[in-house]
């Protein structure tokens, strides 16, 4: 690998991290444009609605690149995480823009799932005569992109489970309880992890117990995530903490009207989603909030709702905090695995174990990303 394309892929994805809270629905694409040896321009995708960051509503990462650089852009090189696009969406193709402004050579990371576009910039780009390269950190940029890829090939998003368990593996207390079972540091962190998630999706075992807000407080962000509340029988109490905020999906197994109604006027949106067993259907679920757009979930809920999760095949991501702590055998785990066989135990691949203050952080993968 071209040492140099490598390293302005870097600052390339170093940009695309700026918008990561803020892009969705589109992914937080980075763009650096090169020239001789100098940057001339960086950028990365604005939000689509409001709270922009720079530049206009849902301008793309090329363009704004291409603002910062003015003149300097004509025989630059454009390093960008994700192929330019190709067709009329919210904004005019970007490889149009590339063309336009007199870049030279495009070096992208990936090519744009989006059926829309799917190598189509990039070919609109060598007809025009540019350099054309993609695969530059293609690991690392399927890693950056992964939410967006996973609404775009399995119209669902990619699901993070967060959990934070004692050292004797239990979750919460018998009583429901599981505040706070890791440490201040731990919840920081999970703060940065709110932040990036388009939803957050919990059961409704955790809010009566907990009351949670699972919204981004210790630092300033452009749009809270949605809060989703699996709750089939609708018993969210209309004073929960939830509505502190506007956003709450609420989905449910059987319309009750009186309780809907009760709920709608605190602020909640309603969804009956049920399976065949009368339950809250969870694969149906992560299809409409991929409908929504929505590129990455994450939850935070009890051993139920995560069993059920990890029982329907659609845990892609577990962030597992383990605490120094011992709750005993009356606490909680994870539910409804009743496995009389080792063999078919549920097997995630570590991708990193780091210390974050007293607890431990394993980030854990049933799926890889990308896929
Ligand atoms: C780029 N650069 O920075 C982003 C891209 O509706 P639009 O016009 O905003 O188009 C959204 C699609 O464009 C999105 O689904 C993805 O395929 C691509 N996103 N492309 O060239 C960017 N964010
Ligand atoms: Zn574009």
């Amino acid at each position: 690998m071209n040492a140099i394309d490598h390293q302005y892929m870097q600052l390339a994805l170093q940009q695309a991290a700026l918008g990561q809270n803020s892009a969705s629905p589109n992914p937080c694409v980075g763009c650096v444009l090169v020239k001789d040896e100098q940057v001339v321009g960086a950028g990365f995708s604005q939000p689509a609605g409001g709270g922009v960051v720079q530049g206009a509503p849902g301008a793309h990462a090329e363009v704004m690149a291409l603002s910062v650089a003015g003149d300097l852009a004509r025989g630059a090189t454009a390093y960008v995480t994700l192929e330019p696009c190709s067709h009329h969406g919210r904004t005019p193709p970007c490889a149009d823009a590339l063309v336009k402004a007199g870049i030279v050579r495009v070096v992208a990371a990936l090519t744009d799932p989006n059926p829309l576009v799917a190598g189509q910039g990039l070919a609109r780009l060598a007809a025009a005569g540019i350099a054309v390269e993609s695969g530059v950190l293609h690991a690392t940029a399927l890693e950056h992109h992964k939410g967006f890829i996973s609404r775009m090939l399995r119209s669902r998003p990619w699901l993070t489970v967060k959990m934070g368990a004692s050292l004797d593996g239990r979750t919460a207390l018998a009583n429901g309880q599981s505040q706070w079972i890791t440490g201040p540091a731990a919840r920081s962190d999970v703060q940065k992890l709110r932040a990036r998630s388009c939803a957050m999706l919990t059961g409704i075992g955790t809010v009566l117990a907990d009351d949670p807000q699972l919204t981004v407080r210790e630092f300033a962000v452009s749009r809270q995530p949605l809060r989703v509340v699996v709750d089939s029988q609708l018993r969210t109490p209309v004073n929960a903490k939830l509505f502190n905020q506007a956003g709450v999906l609420i989905v449910c197994a059987q319309d009750d009207e009186l309780k809907r109604h009760a709920l709608e006027t605190a602020g909640a949106e309603v969804l009956i989603l049920a399976d065949t067993h009368g339950r809250v259907d969870l694969t149906a679920l992560l299809k409409e909030l991929g409908c929504r757009g929505c590129n990455q979930v994450t939850v935070e809920a009890g051993g139920v709702l995560v069993g059920a999760l990890l029982q329907a095949g659609l845990v892609d991501e577990m962030l597992l905090y383990q605490a120094p702590v011992i709750i005993g055998d009356t606490a909680k785990g994870i539910a409804t695995l009743d496995l009389s066989d080792l063999n078919h135990k549920l097997q995630a691949r570590v991708l990193e174990r780091r210390q974050i203050g007293d607890d431990l952080r394993f980030t854990l993968r049933f799926t890889d990303a990308g896929e």
